[in-house]
């Protein structure tokens, strides 16, 4: 057995507790029967648990659900999301009763899963189960790093907790192991989970699938455990809480006994109590049966909501006591405090970039993974604020930032992050970061396990945070590794994410303003995807166009030779992109006029107008595209006048330019394709397809 405390006092909560606990239980029934659709179970059993939270612990303002010192709250559980629209609607945040009429409606504040951004008190998006869990690690790491960082002796700037309310699906997926783990190496002793272990998932018992001891588990991991036995027991609860926050060493988990769908006569404790309405007749009786007005919906009784609503005058207090703190505070250190104000802000200081290299020719061939190495020296000197590292490979993504120190127990202060081989927790650790604001977060890896973040990376894109990836050994010119290791078809599959910004630079100078691009984007996450292999560095005189090309997504960096219309544009990112360079020479000295357009973001050249896209991509000219990833994607933005070499296997193992090669990445594949291309415009039929790393026209 686990060495967890069982915690418990009364089981009957006094009357005014049990009028507000039934008051979001039923204002949830409600919702979802409404609604006809939704999880009514979970805000049932865990109505009283999160009632002791909100209204014995939890510092937070209705009236400013931003302040920067409040607690975080985050139901991980998100297919529980009635229960939190009912606490934000009666402790008094700006979500009207009509909003939770309109539960899971088209336009309204009440979403089927919390969405950050869209419900004022939402500080995560969650559904996925386990994403707000290490979301919430990710917080309570952004906490303990700014207090390292602005408070000082007799001036707490940065004080607060990270709650975090967790169901079996939470625990089950794999992600909670990962993030317990990091936030119990880390000792993070301000952040608290309330597990509703209630024993039943959708498809039924947790006997199916789910029998380890969970309390032994976490404690392994070096949390603090208990165990509330009555889930009704707010008093109990609310003393686990505080017995959590006395333990400032590690993280806690509060493990409450709840029951699924509590007070509903026939779908109480089963998998009935989830997934939909329990109907009319249920609802009938289980209101009956706990005492509550069958109708009207929607009750709220009078002596519950003046209850509740002393969170607004008790949550204006404490922000004003906070921001009188904040006063002394700038009056003893006024520059530490206009910089917490800057970076709680998100904004950048005026000379950010200043001191950003510009790259010459002698200093190649350079990986563009070194060159970002060199760029995040600069900028994480320039800005404190930056703060990240990988999942064990900092020595080949380059993400260290020297002399900052890393960040652990004994060094709060530190800022290169050792997130271990943790890639899924990586990103949701680093969304919970972006949530918090105060930092620049960023996580690094090999491309192709970017596939173990997609989750997180997809939750970044739908809540614009500003979190930046480093993706190296971008291709399968980074060789040897073979196919395992070869990323393919990650371009594309994160090109399609909406909202997620994708710069593959061509050389060490594309590479800094892909970072300028980044560190700038205060409103979408940026995947940067770098070479693992050196390549020429291109000459900032021979071609100005880099700064201000980059940003625009795509840009003519090398047009024909000829000083006319060209007979063909080859388009290239990252290391093709030298290639091309390569035979558009080739190509001239045949008599064919080829354009060079370096395209690092399909992403951003998408969104520039038709008129400069029209001139990079002129419409009548035929596009070759040479790119060492999946060609499926290319037509969508220049149109069916379109070859491509791209790659639609799994890569090979040899060293890496014998793979470009057999692959089709040469000057002399690309001249011959070229020319096919422009046999076939002349002879105006297709032709047929001779290898299959090239994809015709038509799609
Ligand atoms: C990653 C992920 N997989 C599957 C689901 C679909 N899903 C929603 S709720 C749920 C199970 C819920 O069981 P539990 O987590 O114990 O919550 P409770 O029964 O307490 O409501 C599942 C599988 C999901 N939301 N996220």
């Amino acid at each position: 057995m686990a060495p967890s405390a069982t915690v418990a006092t009364t089981v009957a909560p006094p009357a005014l507790d049990q009028l507000c606990i039934n008051t979001l239980r039923f204002l949830a029934v409600d919702m979802v029967q409404k609604a006809n659709s939704g999880h009514p179970g979970l805000p049932m059993g865990s109505a009283a648990m999160a009632y002791a939270l909100w209204d014995r612990s939890l510092k937070f303002n209705p009236r400013d659900p931003h302040w920067p010192d409040r607690d975080r709250f985050i139901l991980s559980a998100g297919h529980g999301c009635a229960l939190l629209y009912a606490l934000l609607h009666v402790t008094g945040f700006d979500l009207p009763l009509e909003e939770l009429k309109s539960f899971r409606q088209w336009g309204s504040r009440t979403p089927g899963h919390p969405e950050y951004g869209k419900t004022p008190g939402v500080e995560a998006t969650t559904g996925p189960l386990g994403q707000g869990l290490a979301n919430g690690v990710g917080m309570a790491i952004a906490e303990a790093a700014l207090a390292a960082r602005f408070n000082r002796p007799g001036h707490l700037i940065v004080s607060h907790y990270t709650y975090i309310l967790v169901s079996d699906g939470d625990l089950e997926e794999g992600i909670s192991s990962e993030a317990g783990s990091i936030a119990g190496h880390q000792k993070l002793g301000k952040l608290i989970v309330l597990y509703a272990d209630n024993h039943i998932t959708i498809e039924g018992s947790t006997d199916l699938t789910f029998t380890e001891d969970r309390m032994a588990r976490f404690a392994a991991f070096g949390w603090h455990v208990q165990r509330v036995e009555q889930s009704n027991d707010v008093e109990a609860v609310a003393l686990a809480l505080e017995n959590a926050r006395k333990e400032r060493d590690r993280p806690s988990l509060i493990a409450v006994c709840t029951h699924i769908g509590f007070g509903s006569p026939h779908k109480q404790d089963t998998a009935a109590a989830h997934g939909e309405a329990l109907g009319v007749e249920e609802v009938r009786l289980t209101k009956e049966a706990m005492n509550w007005p069958v109708s009207p919906s929607f009750h709220i009784p009078e002596e519950a909501l003046e209850h509740f609503q002393k969170a607004v005058a008790r949550g204006s207090a404490a922000q004003v006591e906070w921001e009188s703190r904040v006063q002394t505070f700038a009056h003893e250190y006024p520059d530490l405090a206009a910089e917490f104000r800057r970076v709680i802000d998100r904004q950048l200081p005026n000379d950010w970039d200043a001191g950003l290299p510009a790259f010459a020719t002698g200093d190649g061939p350079m990986a563009t993974r070194v060159a970002s190495g060199k760029v995040i020296e600069i900028l994480g000197s320039r800005l404190p604020e930056m703060m990240g590292g990988s999942a064990d490979l900092a020595p080949s993504t380059h993400t260290n930032i020297d002399r900052a120190g890393n960040f652990e127990p004994e060094n709060l202060a530190g800022r290169n992050m050792h997130f271990g081989i943790r890639e899924n927790a990586m990103g949701a650790i680093l969304n919970g970061m972006a949530l918090h604001s105060g930092l620049i977060p960023y996580g690094g890896t090999f491309f192709v396990f970017c596939d173990y973040m997609r989750p997180p990376m997809r939750l970044a894109a739908m809540n614009a945070l500003p979190v930046i990836y480093i993706f190296t050994h971008d291709s399968i010119g980074m060789g040897e590794d073979g196919p395992t290791h070869q990323p393919v078809e990650q371009l594309i599959g994160l090109r399609s994410i909406p909202g997620m910004v994708v710069l593959r630079p061509a050389d060490a100078n594309e590479t800094v303003a892909a970072w300028r691009v980044a560190i700038g984007r205060k409103q979408s996450p940026v995947a940067l995807v770098l070479t693992r292999q050196g390549v020429p560095v291109l000459d900032l005189n021979l071609y100005p166009a880099i700064p201000t090309g980059v940003p625009s997504g795509g840009y003519v960096l090398a047009d024909s030779l000829a000083s006319r219309r060209p007979d063909i544009v080859l388009i290239a990112s990252g290391s093709e992109v030298h290639l091309a360079l390569e035979s558009r020479e080739r190509l001239a000295t045949e008599g064919v006029h080829a354009r060079v357009v370096s395209m690092p973001s399909t992403n951003l050249f998408a969104a520039q107008s038709d008129e400069y896209r029209d001139k990079v991509l002129p419409a009548d000219v035929p596009i070759l595209v040479i790119e060492a990833g999946s060609p499926i994607g290319w037509q969508s933005f220049v149109g069916p006048r379109i070859a491509v070499i791209g790659i639609d296997t799994f890569g090979s193992s040899a060293p890496g330019p014998v793979v470009m090669d057999h692959y089709g990445f040469t000057v002399e594949n690309v001249c011959k394709q070229a020319r096919r291309v422009l046999d076939r415009l002349k002879e105006e039929a297709p032709c047929a397809l001779e290898s299959p790393q090239i994809m015709e026209g038509s799609f």
